[in-house]
């Protein structure tokens, strides 16, 4: 753990300054050299990938500088299930190098399977680590841990990083929310690490404990991803708990949590761009989009030895952020995802993402974070119904406040979005709490 330099608000920490701040020429050496090495690995040990390089007429000499990238085939979440469980391993699974596995839920079709050896499960437990300086955490913390454990990144991804920076960890997993509590108030925990919802449902249930975890609580950062957080749900869990919200973000075929994470200055995500090549891609054309401009996040492993990838296609939106960050990084910004490429709902035509709903709730002080939208059939058309959670203060026996906190909700998703949907405020508690990635879209409609 060192701490370098210092800014007004304090030093900032680092937690492998020689990676963090490198020089780009010598960011870029790196990962060319890594690159190269990835690809020659996938072509001699991978059948998917030779084949798909002979197929694309190019040899694994190709890659001679890191715009020969885009030369490279994609890989896709399909081609993975297609895989299952192990044909994208590079490292045979009984080798005895392979210490770990990991899948994804795969609700439809075959789950993703990754594996990891100890050196992939090191560079995750340090991309975890700057993420826990990031947050201003170092050895003395106290990190609870409270992403599920298993076959789900979160909870040990997370788990990695307390160890690599000898932190001291509480590793709860998700659930039995009363004891999360009160083990953070009783052991002085100061970095919680959680999905934005269950760092939501942690506070509410603190405060409905009778305690004032903003004030009594050592908490002071939340190392929060896996699903999407508007800027007003971040306030709201930062003003509950009294810490600061540090956004991480990861997938399950590419790493888990540390591919890349916000600085406290809160301006978009370091990527660990030491391990990982990112690119924005336009998701019909599959071109580059110039810097600071939305399309789909392709990323390609560099230094994984079981499962390395090249461009695989996240489904992601998000876009790089030009310029400099305040914190003295020199690892390029991914701006927060916006949505994803299949959970884009088509509204009479307009294309949105249900976190496009969130960030409109979020100017109203009489709703909270808790919403859900419900998709179902009227005849050939779809209807969308927005259920929004009032706070707990809203009066609810007087129907015309109701109505009208309904009509101009409605009135800010046309004019921002350009939809019309039906917005049904409800009760507080009325919308499922959840552990780990909320369900925001309940889709009802009638499958043709
Ligand atoms: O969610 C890994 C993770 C665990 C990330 C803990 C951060 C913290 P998967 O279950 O495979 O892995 O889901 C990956 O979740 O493609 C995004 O769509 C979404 N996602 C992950 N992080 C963020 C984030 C983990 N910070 C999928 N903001 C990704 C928005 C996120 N969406």
């Amino acid at each position: 753990m060192v701490d370098t330099g210092g800014t007004a608000r304090g030093p900032e920490r680092y937690f492998q300054p020689e990676i963090e701040k490198m020089g780009r020429a010598e960011l870029e050496a790196l990962q060319l050299k890594r690159l190269k090495a990835t690809v020659a690995r996938c072509y001699e040990d991978i059948p998917f990938y030779r084949n798909a390089f002979d197929e694309a007429g190019i040899g694994p000499s190709a890659v001679q500088g890191l715009d020969d990238l885009r030369r490279l085939p994609f890989t896709t979440k399909q081609d993975m299930r297609d895989a299952y469980p192990f044909d994208l391993f590079a490292i045979p699974v009984d080798d005895g190098r392979v210490q770990r596995l990991h899948a994804s839920s795969g609700t439809t079709g075959n789950a993703t399977v990754v594996g990891y050896t100890q050196n992939d499960i090191d560079a995750w437990g340090d991309t975890f680590a700057r993420a826990i300086a990031q947050a201003g955490g170092d050895e003395r913390s106290i990190l609870q841990v409270a992403y599920g454990y298993g076959l789900f990144t979160g909870g040990l991804g997370a788990h990695e990083g307390g160890i690599r920076m000898h932190s001291t960890i509480l590793p709860m997993s998700s659930g039995n929310t009363k004891r999360q509590v009160q083990m953070m108030h009783d052991f002085g925990v100061d970095i919680l690490a959680c999905t934005p919802s269950y760092a939501l449902l942690i506070a509410d249930t603190a405060i409905e404990m009778g305690h004032r975890p903003a004030e009594e609580f050592k908490v002071s950062a939340a190392i929060c991803g896996a699903e999407p957080c508007s800027e007003g749900m971040r306030r709201e869990i930062e003003e509950k708990l009294g810490v600061k919200l540090i956004d991480i973000y990861g997938l399950s075929e590419v790493m888990g949590p540390g591919v890349s994470c916000e600085c406290r200055h809160q301006t978009g995500l370091h990527v660990a761009e030491d391990h990982f090549i990112i690119e924005v891609l336009d998701p019909e054309t599959l071109e580059p989009v110039p810097d600071g401009e939305y399309g789909e996040v392709v990323f390609t492993t560099l230094s994984k030895e079981c499962s390395p990838l090249i461009r695989y296609r996240t489904r992601d939106i998000s876009r790089i952020l030009p310029g400099e960050c305040a914190c003295g990084r020199t690892l390029r910004r991914m701006d927060r995802i916006q949505g994803r490429t299949d959970d884009m709902l088509i509204i009479r035509g307009v294309n949105v993402f249900p976190s496009q709903f969130q960030e409109v709730l979020a100017g109203f002080s009489e709703v909270t974070s808790y919403y859900q939208i419900v998709l179902t059939s009227r005849g050939p058309l779809d209807h969308v119904t927005l259920k929004v959670e009032t706070v707990p203060e809203f009066d609810f026996d007087e129907i015309r406040r109701i109505e009208d906190l309904q009509r101009r909700i409605n009135a800010e998703l046309k004019s921002n979005l350009q939809v019309s949907v039906e917005v049904t405020v409800v009760e507080p508690k009325s919308i499922e709490r959840s552990e780990g990635k909320a369900r925001r879209v309940i889709d009802e409609r009638e499958k043709a």
